[in-house]
């Protein structure tokens, strides 16, 4: 693909969007194409899946059906948005992607990770992330930052966030596994400090592992 593909990962009010949004400014200074994206969602018909699955509809269906409404809200998404992007040479910031069904399924709902891995693999069908940002905090501290902000908004919790604190709290160790397993692909950030430490974090890991998107882009030159 001619684009990057960079996913946000890590548990409730970790940053991510904020993070995304300041990446991309980054990025597009340079002259860099960028698409923010995000799952559940991301491409109309993969937003109707989001609406019913956070509005808890799916939640008496159990984690395996739960994670086969991710997946084919997943399957729309990489097929109308992020394909696409990718092969025009946009790089794609998504906001949570397959590490998020591995996390809140797989490993805090317990399902087979036999399962998981095969769905996985019939939904990427070989679209792997570039490299993984997982935002890494206690538990306590995101979960008060997302309250701050739904109180801030009049907002409810949502299906996920209802979920109690020993949920968040094997939610932070799920994905420090991942980053574990698959240490070339993900960088831990600590998200427990200023949003501008964190910012900086994530620029430096990025000039290491992707240099290219660090630089200006080049332009093709005017023809007289
Ligand atoms: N889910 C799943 O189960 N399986 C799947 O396969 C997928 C998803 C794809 C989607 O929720 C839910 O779906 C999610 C997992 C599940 N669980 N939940 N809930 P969502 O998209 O609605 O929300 P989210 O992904 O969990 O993100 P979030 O809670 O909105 O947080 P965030 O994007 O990581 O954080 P933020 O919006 O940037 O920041 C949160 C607040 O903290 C905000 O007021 C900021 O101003 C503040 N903030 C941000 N950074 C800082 C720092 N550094 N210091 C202090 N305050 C900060």
């Amino acid at each position: 693909m001619a684009g990057c593909f960079i996913t946000f990962e890590g548990g409730e009010g970790a940053g991510k969007s904020t993070q995304i949004g300041r990446l991309k400014t980054r990025l597009e200074q340079l002259g860099q194409p960028v698409l923010v994206t995000r799952e559940p969602g991301g491409s109309p018909h993969a937003e109707e899946v989001r609406a019913f699955i956070l509005g808890g509809h799916a939640k008496h269906l159990g984690p395996f059906a739960e994670a086969l409404l991710f997946a084919a809200a997943r399957i729309d998404h990489l097929d109308k948005t992020i394909i696409p992007a990718l092969r025009s040479g946009t790089h794609v910031l998504c906001d949570r992607f397959a590490d998020s069904t591995r996390a809140y399924q797989g490993s805090v709902s317990n399902l087979d990770k036999g399962l998981i891995d095969q769905l996985e693999t019939v939904t990427l069908r070989g679209v792997k992330p570039d490299l993984t940002f997982i935002l890494d905090l206690p538990a306590e501290t995101g979960l008060a930052r997302a309250g701050a902000r739904q109180a801030g908004k009049g907002e409810g919790a949502d299906r996920f966030e209802k979920e109690d604190l020993s949920f968040h709290q094997s939610l932070r160790q799920a994905y420090l596994s991942i980053a574990r397993a698959e240490p070339r692909r993900c960088v831990v950030i600590n998200a427990d400090q200023a949003s501008e430490e964190v910012e900086t974090a994530i620029w430096a890991a990025l000039r290491e592992r992707l240099p290219q998107m660090v630089q200006a882009a080049v332009r093709p030159l005017d023809v007289a």
